[in-house]
């Protein structure tokens, strides 16, 4: 067996965006995504840059760095024909993909250029464990201070899980003015595909830009979330009628090209602030192959269900004739249980067009039914992991949390979690502080840090009571998800040998007098301080959101770098001289 880092020497691959315009995924006529990247298109000496007698393994070593550039600042855009300020990476809206082999180092450079007003930020690299480099999982307050207006932060990371994801901002509701973006990491494939359309991004999007949409909620009942529209890789074009001077009847539809009997693996996530997303394509059916960054036994289907941060990647088999077209759909469940969303267009649609289509005519397909199933994923007898792995029968420690929507004691109705809202210290992350030894924190419930010490596993049993679904999100691991219902969990486990594993699972709603409940296990084997929160923004804002911090006796041996109490200078210095307007939770 070789050892990939012998047979490479590191090597700094840089990627530059060349195109113009605003948008970052053209998609018709851009080439299927590779397999997996080369170095400068060299054939690799093992045939993969992995070893592919160990797919479920840990990461190779490909002494490969990947490395990015952003410029990230705020710009108008248009993406659905109504022009609104954004935060845009590098002038692009969504943020460009990143992409990586198994086992690389991804390395992003991070330029705050957001001036008048100045924000902090920070970038999150969705369900990338981050096993040794706890301090770049993006989340201020916990992991760094943010990266201050002016200043630049370098990401450094390994790719130690393959398959589809994203980044966002982690500070407030920031991410839904732009700053997000997918990230796709090349690993071994165990079902065959022909083509690789890439990523699929659906986004729910409003009008009014984050700190309006977040302040606003303070007014009206959370339950009840004004949606806009509602996005494939930024665009459906938006009615215009209401407002004629701010925006475009030009605007357009993302389109996809499909190939006549080839297989097209699509690579869908929720990159959204609030909805539940029916993913659908008219006429075609869908087989999942992962679900996260986690491999699944293939099953097929008319409809994913992808809760805010959720990923699943199909395998659609164009069996139409070459010269069709048909829409792809994003519908927002705007069920009452199920967001109780309004939105002014909750149907997104993008074109997809066979090799020989006329492409000067939309599709004229219709759409699939779906049931709006309570706002769940599939069902966890459906989900089932490729590679096995059992959870221990008995963990070392069982929590429960109880999830409310309630009244503070000055009147304000915010989120709980048992007795505590989360509110944000950006100037003391807690993994920092943990660093150095100090890790009770009488002073500040509001920092919700759960110490699971030197526990082997961990079972956290959430129970739901607010009227609407949490798609709930662990930072730093996948974790089993055990059972999900609803009253009083009876301690049976589905597919106890091997349960689904993901890094994020919808808890659906509950009530007052019988909540639901979802059952989560993951071993505490990850040294750090991780986020456990409910993925849409305004319940984090009003704060939904724990910490679990692992196994501080190994924190404190870690070897941190400089540049982070670096950061938390330059910012210290930064918020001395700005207001930093905390309208929220911070995170
Ligand atoms: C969008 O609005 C800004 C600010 O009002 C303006 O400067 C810009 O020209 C507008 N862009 C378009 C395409 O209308
Ligand atoms: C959904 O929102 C509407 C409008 O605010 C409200 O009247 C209704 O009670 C909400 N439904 C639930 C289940 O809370
Ligand atoms: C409307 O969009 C089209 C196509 O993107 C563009 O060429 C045109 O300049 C836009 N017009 C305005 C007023 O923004
Ligand atoms: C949360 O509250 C429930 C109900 O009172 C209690 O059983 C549980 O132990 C509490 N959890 C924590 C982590 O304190
Ligand atoms: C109640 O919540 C509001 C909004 O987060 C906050 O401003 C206020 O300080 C809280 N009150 C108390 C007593 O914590
Ligand atoms: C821990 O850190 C907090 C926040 O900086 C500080 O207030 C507290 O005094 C520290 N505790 C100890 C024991 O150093
Ligand atoms: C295990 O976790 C519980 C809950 O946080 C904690 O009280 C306990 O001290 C931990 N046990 C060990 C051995 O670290
Ligand atoms: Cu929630």
């Amino acid at each position: 067996m070789h050892r990939l880092d012998t047979i490479f020497p590191s090597i700094l691959i840089c990627f530059s965006y060349l195109a113009t315009g605003l948008f970052s995924l053209e998609t018709l006529d851009s080439p299927s995504l590779a397999k997996f990247l080369t170095r400068d298109g060299t054939p690799l000496p093992s045939g993969t840059p992995w070893d592919s007698s160990d797919p479920a393994g840990s990461a190779p070593r490909t002494g490969v760095i990947r490395s990015y550039d952003w410029v990230i600042s705020r710009g108008y855009g248009d993406p659905d024909g109504f022009n609104r300020s954004l935060i845009l990476i590098n002038g692009r809206y969504p943020g460009p993909l990143v992409e990586a082999n198994w086992g690389d180092t991804i390395q992003v450079t991070v330029h705050n250029q957001i001036y008048h007003p100045g924000e902090g930020l920070s970038i999150h690299w969705h369900g990338q464990p981050q096993t040794k480099s706890p301090w770049m999982d993006g989340v201020p307050s916990v992991s760094q201070c943010p990266i201050a207006s002016g200043s630049s932060f370098t990401y450094t990371f390994t790719a130690e899980v393959y398959g589809t994801s994203w980044y966002h901002s982690h500070v407030s509701a920031q991410y839904i003015d732009g700053l997000y973006g997918p990230m796709i990491i090349y690993g071994p494939s165990h079902v065959s595909y022909d083509i690789d359309v890439g990523p699929i991004l659906l986004t729910d999007y409003t009008h009014v830009p984050y700190y309006e949409f977040i302040s606003d909620t303070y007014d009206r009942p959370a339950i009840f979330l004004p949606i806009e529209n509602n996005l494939i890789n930024g665009r459906n074009p938006f009615q215009c009628n209401q407002n004629l001077e701010t925006c475009n009847t030009t605007a357009a539809y993302s389109r996809f090209r499909f190939y006549k009997g080839k297989k097209h693996r699509l690579r869908v996530m929720n990159t959204g602030g609030t909805a539940n997303q029916k993913f659908t394509i008219d006429d075609h059916r869908l087989t999942v192959i992962a679900n996260d960054y986690v491999p699944i036994i293939p099953y097929t289907t008319d409809v994913v269900t992808l809760g805010v941060g959720q990923r699943t990647d199909v395998i659609v088999i164009a069996d139409m004739d070459s010269d069709s077209s048909v829409w792809m759909r994003a519908d927002i469940d705007t069920g009452e249980l199920c967001g109780n969303t309004t939105t002014i267009l909750s149907h997104a649609r993008a074109a997809i067009y066979y090799e020989d289509a006329n492409m000067d005519k939309l599709p004229s397909s219709s759409a699939k039914a779906w049931d709006s199933n309570n706002c769940a994923n599939d069902p966890l007898e459906q989900t089932v992991p490729f590679y096995p792995q059992t959870p221990p029968l008995t963990p070392e420690t069982t929590q429960v949390y109880d999830l409310r929507y309630e009244a503070n004691e000055t009147g304000s109705i915010i989120f709980f979690v048992n007795e505590t809202s989360f509110r944000a210290d950006y100037n003391n992350p807690i993994l920092l502080l943990a660093y150095l030894d100090n890790t009770s924190y009488p002073y500040d419930p509001e920092w919700n840090v759960n110490n699971f010490g030197v526990n082997k596993s961990i079972r956290a049993i959430f129970r739901n009571y607010f009227p609407g679904p949490h798609p709930l999100h662990l930072h730093g691991h996948n974790f089993w998800v055990l059972a999900e219902g609803v009253g009083d969990w009876d301690g049976s486990i589905v597919n106890p040998e091997n349960p689904q594993r993901r890094d994020t699972h919808i808890l659906g709603p509950g009530t007052e007098q019988i909540p639901s409940f979802v059952v989560f296990e993951w071993l505490n084997d990850n040294p750090g301080v991780w986020p456990f929160h409910c993925h849409i923004v305004i319940h984090v804002s009003l704060g939904l959101y724990i910490n679990s911090m692992e196994h501080p006796d190994l924190i404190k041996q870690q070897q941190i770098p400089a540049i982070m109490a670096q950061t938390c200078r330059d910012w210290a210095k930064w918020s001395g001289q700005n207001v930093v307007d905390q309208i929220d939770s911070g995170l």
